[in-house]
């Protein structure tokens, strides 16, 4: 009896050692900042991971640009320079088309609408990913995108020869359509840029207003609905290969409940970051319905635009997303 209870002490022991040896730790990197319901979601997988692995794998965040710029994560991810990251997946648009659908205007309107179309979209970018050494983990959305204006916008000439600020193509191709000057600067850069009057407006959610408390410069919130683009968590293929399957199990679990939980903080936080702007001093209204018009045709040409530069792909997702 003796015999065996100190040959199972030692089975633990041993067991022990090896769990310590076989540690991994993965560099997640992100272009957001610590405080972001993303990070902050991401920072909940992590602690979850740590714990179902017991310590095995653990994920440590990189928030705000530091281990790679929002637009280089996707890379630095494919060439093993980070073993994970987070980007906005419209970042990835250039490379990977598909990936643009989140962001053609006036397609998606609400919550349930984002998430039809992620499901149709979902394989597309898993296979994508995947032939970029890239595997991909869960995808959250920003809560709806709408217009933030130091002036009143009437009409589209209250757009012309403004300092757009833009964060990827769509908004970089609206601007330009809507006869603005687009102005690239990085989420976190917002608050300052506004300051030394680089920028007049911009499309991006009243919670990236809240984070960057823009009201003073911002008077006004229009809430277009333009459209709700996702942020995507993904590893590089092979550092998850290299785990063993119960471990990947237990990455994945993680990674649907981070999925879960990103998209209803997501929805608590739509309602709640407007009524923010508005108590602090921002006119949310509706813009004029002749203007909503034009804009809204402009979309169409966009979506146009997009639908032949992606080909048959793009016809895969909306074709059912219409009918559905
Ligand atoms: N905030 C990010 C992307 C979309 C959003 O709501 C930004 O403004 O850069």
């Amino acid at each position: 009896m003796k015999k065996l209870l100190i040959s199972a002490l030692c089975a633990v022991s041993l067991g022990h050692a090896s769990t310590v040896m076989a540690q991994t730790t993965w560099k997640l990197a992100t272009g957001y900042r610590a405080e972001s319901f993303h990070t902050q979601n991401i920072m909940q997988f992590s602690r979850e991971i740590d714990q179902a692995t017991a310590g095995q794998l653990r994920i440590q965040v990189h928030p705000n640009n530091t281990l790679a710029k929002l637009s280089e994560i996707s890379q630095a991810v494919q060439q093993g320079k980070a073993e994970a990251g987070e980007t906005i997946m419209t970042s990835m648009v250039k490379d990977i088309p598909l990936a643009g659908a989140d962001s053609i205007p006036f397609v998606v309107s609400s919550y349930k609408d984002a998430e039809r179309l992620w499901k149709l979209q979902r394989p597309g970018i898993e296979k994508h990913f995947a032939q970029r050494g890239l595997k991909l983990l869960y995808a959250v959305p920003w809560p709806p995108q709408g217009l933030h204006s130091g002036k009143p916008v009437r009409g589209l000439a209250d757009f012309k020869g403004t300092q757009m600020r833009t964060y990827n193509s769509t908004t970089l191709r609206i601007a330009e359509m809507l006869g603005a000057k687009p102005v690239d600067v990085a989420m976190v850069d917002v608050g300052k840029a506004l300051a030394e009057g680089r920028m007049d407006n911009m499309i991006t959610s009243a919670l990236t207003g809240v984070e960057n408390k823009v009201w003073g410069p911002i008077k006004y919130y229009y809430e277009i609905n333009a459209w709700f683009p996702k942020n995507v968590v993904f590893v590089n293929s092979k550092a998850f290969e290299s785990l063993k399957p119960a471990t990947r199990n237990l990455v994945m679990k993680a990674a649907a409940d981070a999925e879960t939980r990103g998209w209803q903080a997501s929805q608590a936080l739509a309602g709640s970051a407007t009524e923010e702007l508005r108590q602090n001093g921002i006119k949310i209204e509706r813009i004029p319905a002749d203007l909503e018009q034009e804009i809204k045709r402009m979309g169409e040409k966009f979506s146009r635009e997009w639908v032949r530069s992606v080909g048959n792909e793009a016809n895969d997702i909306f074709v059912p997303y219409y009918i559905q």
